[in-house]
C-alpha cells in the first residue's frame, strides 16, 4: 500500500518528486486550478471551516481524514491505487496480453478524447452547484455539498495527471481547456450535455447526484478495466470517493418523500396543492424530476448503436463495468437486438456495448425507487414512483427526438409538447420548488420540505457544527 505524501505542494503517491518536468508542468497548472476554483467554486463560503473528508492513503480500510478546512486549502492532489502485479489486458482483442504503461500511438488521440470528456465533468459539476449553498436545507446538507465539490475538484486533478504525464503538450493544452470550457457557456460549454443543465435547486443536486454521479460510476468503472494502466489505477481510487455522492442523492430523495409522507398523514391528503401549501414537495413533483435528471443522464451512455464503443472495447481502452463478470470478454461473435423507432435491429455486439452499460445502469437505478417506493407503500399510498422508459426524452442515438411518453409509449407530437410540462418540471414546479429553497444553518435544524438524516457524519451528532461560518 502506498501512502500518500502531504509534505509536497501537490499531494501524490506517485512519487512526483523523480520527474521534475512533470512537477513543474503540474506546479504550472496548480494556481489556474485555484484561480478557476476562487472564481467558479462555491460562491461566498472560502472562509468557513468545512468538516472534510481527505484522503490519507490509497486502500479501502484507511484512507480518510476528517478535520476542519477551509475549502481553497483543501489538499488537492494526485492519488492512485496501487498497481496489480503482472496485470494482463481483461477484454478485447489484446486481451491476455500485459496492459500498457505508456499510451500506444495508434489509440492516443481517442484515448485523450475520453480523458478530456471524463475530466470535463469533474469541473462542470462545481460550476453548476456553485449557488446551491446559499439555499442549504440543513449545515448537514451544506457540509456534504462541499465534500462532493472538492471530491469532483480532485478528479479533475486526476484526469489532468494522466493529460499532463502522458500525452505531452497537447495534453497540457487539454488541461488548461479544462479549466477554460464552463457549464452553460453558450460559447465555451462543457463536452456533455448534461453538465450544461443548471442546478439551482437542492431536489435537482439529490437528483444529479443520484442518477448523473452514478453514470460516473457506471463510466468509471469501465476505465478502470482500462488496458491503459495509469487509468485503471486512476479511477479505482476515483471510486471510492464517487460512493459518497452517490450516498448523499439516495438519502436526499428518501428524506424529501419521508418528510412528504409526514406531512401527507398530518394532514390526512395526498392533494399536491394541500402539501405544497404546507411546505412540502409532493410526490408527483418528485417524479417529475426524477424524469428529468433520468432521462438526461441516460445520454450519456451514447447512442445506442456505436461504432466509438465496439472500438474502445476492440482496442482494451474501455471495458465493461465489472468485466471478469461476462462469459466472453472479446465479443466477435456476438449480436443483440436493439429497438429502434424503425423496428428491431441485429447488430455486432461490440456496438451495443453503449447500450448493455445503460442497461446494467438502469437495474441499478432501481434499487433506490425500490427502497422509496417501500415508504410509500407502508405508509398505505397507491402511488409509486417510476424510472421514465430510456426512450423518453432522449437527444442521443436512435430514439433522439422521437415523441414517447415516459412509459415509453409513442405519442403524437402535438400530444408530447402539451404533456412534457406534466412529464418533467414545468416552469410552475420550478418556481414553487425555488421557493421553499431558503438558507437553513443552525445546526441541527432541517427546512421543512425535507426529513433530517438518519446519523451524522463520521459517528458525529447531527447537530455538530459541520460548517464553521465566520
Ligand atoms: N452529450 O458513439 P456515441 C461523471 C457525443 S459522469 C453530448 O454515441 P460514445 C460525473 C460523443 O462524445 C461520467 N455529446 O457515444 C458525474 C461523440 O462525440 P465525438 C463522465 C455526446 O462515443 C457527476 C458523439 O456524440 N465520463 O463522471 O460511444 C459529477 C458520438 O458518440 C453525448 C464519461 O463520459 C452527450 N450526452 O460514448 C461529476 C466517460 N453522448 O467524440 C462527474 C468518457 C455522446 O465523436 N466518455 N456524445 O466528437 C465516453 O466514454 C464517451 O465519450 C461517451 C459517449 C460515453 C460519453
Amino acid at each position: 500500500m502506498s501512502s500518500i505524501n502531504y509534505a509536497e505542494k501537490i499531494p501524490n503517491n506517485v512519487n512526483l518528486v523523480t520527474d521534475r518536468n512533470l512537477q513543474r508542468a503540474l506546479e504550472h497548472w496548480q494556481p489556474k486550478f485555484l484561480d478557476w476554483w476562487h472564481v467558479m467554486g462555491p460562491t461566498d463560503f472560502e472562509k468557513a471551516d468545512v468538516y472534510l473528508r481527505t484522503a490519507i492513503s490509497v486502500d479501502a480500510q484507511g484512507w480518510a481524514h476528517y478535520g476542519a478546512v477551509k475549502m481553497p486549502d483543501y489538499r488537492w492532489g494526485i492519488f492512485l491505487a496501487d498497481a496489480v502485479p503482472d496485470r494482463k489486458i481483461g477484454f478485447g482483442d489484446q486481451m491476455g496480453q500485459p496492459v500498457w504503461q505508456q499510451v500506444p500511438g495508434e489509440y492516443r488521440s481517442t484515448l485523450r478524447r475520453l480523458i478530456v470528456t471524463q475530466g470535463d465533468t469533474e469541473p462542470a459539476s462545481v460550476e453548476q452547484q456553485r449557488m446551491l449553498g446559499h439555499t442549504c436545507p440543513s449545515m448537514y446538507d451544506l457540509r456534504n455539498l462541499f465534500q462532493i465539490n472538492v471530491e469532483e475538484g480532485r478528479h479533475l486533478w486526476a484526469m489532468v495527471y494522466l493529460l499532463h504525464a502522458y500525452f505531452g503538450r497537447d495534453g497540457r493544452e487539454e488541461a488548461e481547456e479544462l479549466l477554460e470550457r464552463h457549464s452553460g457557456d453558450t460559447n465555451k460549454p462543457r463536452i456533455l450535455t448534461t453538465f450544461n443543465e443548471p442546478m439551482t435547486d437542492w431536489l435537482s443536486l439529490f437528483c444529479f447526484t443520484y442518477f448523473t454521479d452514478r453514470d460516473g460510476k457506471y463510466q468509471l468503472k469501465s476505465f478502470a478495466e482500462s488496458a491503459f494502466d495509469p487509468l485503471s489505477r486512476t479511477c479505482r481510487f476515483m471510486l471510492t470517493e464517487e460512493a459518497h455522492h452517490m450516498f448523499v442523492g439516495e438519502t436526499g430523495i428518501s428524506r424529501v418523500v419521508k418528510r412528504t409522507l409526514e406531512v401527507m398523514k398530518e394532514l390526512g391528503t395526498d392533494d399536491p396543492a394541500k402539501i405544497r401549501a404546507h411546505g412540502a414537495i409532493d410526490l408527483q413533483t418528485v417524479q417529475k424530476y426524477l424524469n428529468f435528471w433520468c432521462s438526461s443522464s441516460l445520454d450519456l451512455f451514447g447512442s445506442e448503436i456505436s461504432s466509438n464503443s465496439a472500438a474502445n472495447f476492440a482496442s482494451g481502452m474501455k471495458g465493461r463495468p465489472d468485466e471478469a463478470t461476462y462469459q466472453d470478454h472479446v465479443l466477435r461473435d456476438v449480436q443483440m437486438k436493439i429497438a429502434t423507432p424503425q423496428g428491431e435491429e441485429t447488430v455486432p455486439m461490440l456496438n451495443a456495448l453503449n447500450e448493455v452499460m445503460r442497461e446494467s445502469y438502469l437495474k441499478d437505478c432501481e434499487i433506490g425507487l425500490k427502497r422509496w417506493n417501500r415508504m410509500i407503500e407502508r405508509a398505505g399510498h397507491a402511488l409509486r414512483l417510476t424510472l421514465p422508459s430510456s426512450r423518453f426524452r432522449r437527444s442521443i442515438g436512435p430514439w433522439a427526438g422521437a415523441t414517447v411518453d415516459p412509459s415509453g409509449a409513442p405519442v403524437d407530437k402535438a400530444t408530447y409538447d402539451k404533456k412534457l410540462g406534466e412529464w418533467i418540471p414545468s416552469e410552475g414546479d420550478r418556481a414553487f420548488v425555488h421557493s421553499l429553497m431558503q438558507k437553513v444553518i443552525e445546526p441541527g435544524k432541517m427546512a421543512a420540505w425535507i426529513a433530517p438524516p438518519e446519523r451524522g457524519i463520521n459517528n458525529l451528532a447531527i447537530d455538530y457544527e459541520y460548517v464553521k461560518l465566520h
